[in-house]
């Protein structure tokens, strides 16, 4: 890693200047040119690392579920009540259960594919609900929590996983852009996006989601670029669940991921992505901030994905059992639940009846999956060119021939 030989004639900063190590995890406090702390960072991450330590994050939950006190993010779930809460657990149970089902119908094969949110839960959540309805998301593959949010009906999702159609929904319908698999693509999508909201003087704002793995994508850096110098209303979600299929998070970066957005000139903040209540409160301050003009925010959500990269993978290939028992200690659902008891926001008969309600969704899902009419086989033909194009017509006519050869083996015996 390269360091800025120019910080060396820099005077020294007074301790006000401490970017990100520790005391704050806000990457650009007091360093307006960002070397030395990034210098810093880097040191203090590698003895982070060495000690087995991480830095700071920024938690309102407990795993035990006690409530800590946030000077900065207090103020932004402040006036949340019982009854939202209860409904921010519901999100996630109900989302848990879904994903459960969709990775059940993989394996029953009514599925070719299943990404798996396992474990991200509050992450998903937490930000979907700080979203306002004008707001625009571009999601990832795996943000079937965040398409809960957004109002997007589960069954949408299973379409596309099916193989059934090219999408599943209308992008906006809902304001919830269509999933994306070419990795850290839909950062331009959503800068470009942002963009635009600006120029119509618009005071919505955009959410980015994208990974661990997606941040060492090129097409990453260049929309950390553009919306910086743009100043564009775009937040940057990234779930940091640990893992970009095989590769451990170690291989994208030598700082934290939070500190990246230093460099570029826009704050960065690592949040307990277990955590719901937090992620909603620091997403709700770095959607605040798009909105009144101050520009992108990277937010890191550390958090783990429990299960599989998809249905296709095979974890225990590359990492350990003792990983994924320490990230359950940390369940976010758990810490939720245990906090709703402890402060007499929910009894038993809510636990009870939003069991039978998961039960409901897991059905409903199964039914409308299997229930799903195959599509024409010619259709993947259609929508390409408006008006037709010769190379789409010679590939339909070599298909047509190579259905007809099934006709004619079928005729022959
Ligand atoms: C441009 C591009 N390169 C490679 C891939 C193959 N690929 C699919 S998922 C993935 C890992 C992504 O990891 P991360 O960004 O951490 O997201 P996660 O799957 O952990 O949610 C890769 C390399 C791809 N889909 N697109
Ligand atoms: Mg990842």
């Amino acid at each position: 890693m390269t360091v800025d030989s120019s910080a060396a004639r820099k005077p020294r900063r007074s301790a006000a200047g401490k970017a990100g190590t520790t005391g704050s995890n806000t990457g650009t406090t007091g360093d307006p040119t960002g070397t030395t702390g990034t210098k810093r960072a880097a040191r203090g991450s590698r003895a982070a690392a060495r000690k087995g330590t991480e830095p700071e994050l920024v938690q309102l939950l407990t795993p035990e579920g006690k409530r800590v006190k946030n000077a900065e993010y207090d103020a932004y779930v402040a006036g949340i009540t019982p009854d939202e809460l209860r409904g921010l657990y519901r999100d996630m149970v109900l989302t848990r259960r879904f994903d459960a089902e969709a990775t059940a119908l993989q394996r029953q094969g009514e599925l070719g594919l299943w990404a798996s949110l396992l474990g991200q839960e509050a992450a998903q959540i937490g930000s979907g609900r700080a979203t306002r309805e004008d707001d625009y998301v571009f999601p990832t593959y795996r943000e079937h929590g965040v398409a809960w949010c957004r109002g997007v009906d589960p069954t949408n999702l299973l379409g596309m996983f099916r193989g059934v159609n090219n999408g599943g929904w209308d992008p906006n319908g809902n304001n919830f852009h269509l999933y994306t698999i070419v990795i850290g693509s839909q950062t331009l999508h959503a800068t470009g996006y942002a963009m635009g909201i600006t120029k119509d003087g618009a005071d919505s704002a955009v959410i980015a989601y994208f990974g661990d793995g997606a941040s060492s994508q090129g097409d990453v850096a260049e929309s950390f670029t553009f919306s910086a110098v743009y100043n564009a209303p775009v937040v940057f979600f990234c779930q940091n669940n640990q893992w970009a299929i095989s590769e451990p998070t170690e291989k994208q970066s030598r700082v934290p991921l939070y500190q990246r957005a230093q460099g570029f000139g826009f704050p960065g903040v690592r949040v307990d992505g277990n955590d719901v209540l937090a992620c909603l409160a620091v997403t709700k301050w770095a959607l605040e901030r798009a909105r009144a003009g101050e520009g992108p925010t990277l937010v890191e959500a550390f958090t783990y994905r429990m299960g599989a990269h998809t249905t296709s993978d095979d974890p225990s290939r590359y990492r350990g059992d003792e990983e994924r028992a320490a990230w359950e200690a940390k369940d976010p659902i758990l810490r939720l639940r245990r906090y709703l008891e402890a402060s007499n926001h929910a009894d038993e008969g809510f636990f009870a009846e939003l069991e039978e309600e998961s039960e409901a969704l897991g059905r409903r899902v199964r039914e409308a999956v299997r229930a799903m009419p195959d599509p024409d086989r010619f259709a993947i033909f259609e929508n390409v060119y408006a008006d037709g194009h010769a190379l789409v017509d010679e590939e339909r006519a070599q298909f047509a021939a190579y259905q007809a050869s099934f006709a004619d083996a079928e005729g022959g015996h």
